[in-house]
């Protein structure tokens, strides 16, 4: 399994599946969520509608209609507070559920956007710490259908500091 980092758009990756940094009513929203449903079309609202929303850390999927990706998994991060509620937790559950139900759907590419990290402000580097050890958790924790994992980043810091944290983490 390989987990890199790349810096660009997710909406324009043709992959099996994108992750969607989602609110709890899966309707659609601002940054990553509002850029990957103008790009997916109506059809998306539709069917997140029958999904009946999410809680937070939970992860739902649909398919990916005018999207180069097959398939959206559509998870809620947690609002970052001060760090004492639960936050990381969330957070890792996110990264974590969203794999686990890559691997259901027998999908073999993954590309999740930082989680939380802009509307929701969770600090970039704690946020990269925990994406990567997640992503590296799931690698050790068996056999699974996914080949890659792939970071998106929209920019060139949040690029390094996950860059960064790959590195760190090498075995
Ligand atoms: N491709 C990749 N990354 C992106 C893109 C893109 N096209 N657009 C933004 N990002 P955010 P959150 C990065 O705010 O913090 C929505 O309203 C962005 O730079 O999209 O989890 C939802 O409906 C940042 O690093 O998600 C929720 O209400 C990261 O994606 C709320 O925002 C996440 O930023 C969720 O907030």
């Amino acid at each position: 399994m390989k987990i890199e980092v790349v810096k660009g758009d997710i909406t324009e990756l043709e992959i099996d599946v994108i992750v969607n940094a989602a609110n709890k009513s899966l309707m659609g929203g601002g940054g990553v969520d509002g850029a990957i449903h103008r790009a997916a079309g109506p059809e998306l609202k539709e069917a997140c509608r029958k999904l009946n929303g999410a809680a937070t850390g939970e992860a739902k999927l649909t398919k990916g209609f005018d999207l180069p990706a097959k398939y959206v998994i559509h998870t809620v991060g947690p609002v970052f507070k001060d760090g004492r509620q639960g936050e990381a937790d969330k957070l890792r559950a996110c990264y974590w559920n969203s794999l686990q139900l890559a691997h259901k759907y027998q999908l073999e590419s993954i590309a999740f956007p930082a989680i939380s990290t802009g509307i929701y402000g969770y600090p970039m580097e704690e946020a990269a710490r925990i994406a990567v050890k997640t992503a590296q958790a799931f690698k050790e924790n068996g056999p699974s259908t996914i080949k890659t994992i792939l970071f998106v980043a929209y920019d060139h810091e949040t690029e390094k500091v996950i860059r960064r944290h790959l590195q760190l983490n090498k075995n």
